[in-house]
């Protein structure tokens, strides 16, 4: 089959476009983080107890967060000590390394025990962009050419619903609905069910919004994860938590609630591209050991990249 020339990803992803829309999608944080580090770089020569103070003060500034940012200035004064860090160009590679390594230490691996028909099931607060993602995801998957299922779990208002089926019908693949007001695991219950009958490759279930703090609707979240397993057994395979970066450190206690509640096995991240708060990522990893999956990086379809932590940061402090 001959490809349309015009598809936005695969002209992006024909450009080399990764790497250039994950730089041009994070350059608020890196104007905190990259551009307030060469403001205090600029005209010292040494690497003293002054400027890592400085530096600090920079990481908190873009979010990296306290305890982040004590593991990464321990590492730096451990390195000054020993003679490893000599000037700043030393000491700005040591960072990316320690930054990197954070992302990546002590968290789990995504589980690959998924059968034929996998099982994704997305949750968070209210308007954290989770619609959205499910829609890039299906558009992302499709073009992989796996055959994609969604269900229209929010039956809260029916523009969701709506929402939902627009997606659906953009990229192309079948949408599970009900009317509004239907019980949410009841639509999922018919989703994963549709999506085993029809031999799909990926399920995606959204949800309403909720607060973490709201029991009630954590109990209703936790019915549907329930009858999601009924259906098939060991199934969701993946409970994703959406995120908006914006909220910078306050999403920390909030994916502590939902992890303790519903047990997380991925974050996806979003709306990067309109905050400062990138730096949110190192410690949200750091306290909940949970892997970032994939981050989002501005409001179109193509603008969702699954999450490279090595490419993060080479991003956050490119030219
Ligand atoms: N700039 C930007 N906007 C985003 C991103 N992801 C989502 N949005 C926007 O955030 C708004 C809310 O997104 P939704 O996907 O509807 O959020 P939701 O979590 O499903 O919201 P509820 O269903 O009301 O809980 C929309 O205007 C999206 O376009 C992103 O990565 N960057
Ligand atoms: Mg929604």
């Amino acid at each position: 089959m001959e490809r349309a020339l015009t598809d936005p990803v695969e002209t992006e992803e024909k450009k080399g476009g990764f790497f250039a829309r994950l730089k041009s999608g994070l350059s608020k944080t890196r104007d905190t983080l990259a551009g307030g580090i060469d403001q205090i770089v600029h005209g010292r020569a040494d690497v003293d107890d002054a400027l890592l103070e400085e530096l600090e003060e920079v990481l908190l500034l873009a979010d990296v967060g306290a305890g982040a940012t004590a593991d990464l200035l321990a590492a730096l004064k451990k390195e000054v000590a020993q003679n490893r860090i000599r000037d700043q160009k030393e000491m700005l590679e040591s960072l990316k390394e320690h930054m990197a390594r954070l992302l990546t230490e002590n968290v789990s691996p995504e589980s690959s025990e998924a059968g034929p028909t996998k099982v994704i099931l997305i949750i968070g607060v209210n308007g954290s962009g989770k619609t959205t993602t499910i829609g890039k995801l299906a558009r992302r998957w499709k073009k992989e050419g796996k055959k994609v299922l969604l269900g229209a779990g929010d039956t809260f208002r029916a523009a969701a619903i709506e929402q939902m089926r627009v997606w659906a019908e953009r990229e192309g693949v079948p949408c599970i609905h009900q009317k509004s007001g239907a019980d949410p695991s009841a639509v999922a219950y018919d989703a994963v069910q549709a999506g085993v009958a029809r031999g799909m490759d990926v399920v995606i279930v959204d949800t309403a919004g909720r607060l973490q703090t709201n029991q009630n609707l954590m109990e209703e979240l936790k019915k549907v994860k329930r009858v999601i397993a009924k259906v098939l057994p060991g199934a969701p395979h993946e409970t994703l938590l959406v995120l908006d970066a914006s909220i910078g450190q306050n999403s920390i206690s909030q994916a502590r609630l939902f992890h303790e509640a519903m047990g997380i096995d991925g974050l996806v991240m979003t709306k990067l591209d309109g905050t400062g708060k990138g730096g949110v990522l190192f410690s949200i990893t750091r306290e909940l050991k949970l892997p970032v999956r994939f981050i989002g990086i501005g409001e179109k379809a193509e603008d969702l990249q699954p999450f490279d932590p090595a490419a993060f940061v080479e991003a956050l402090f490119a030219r």
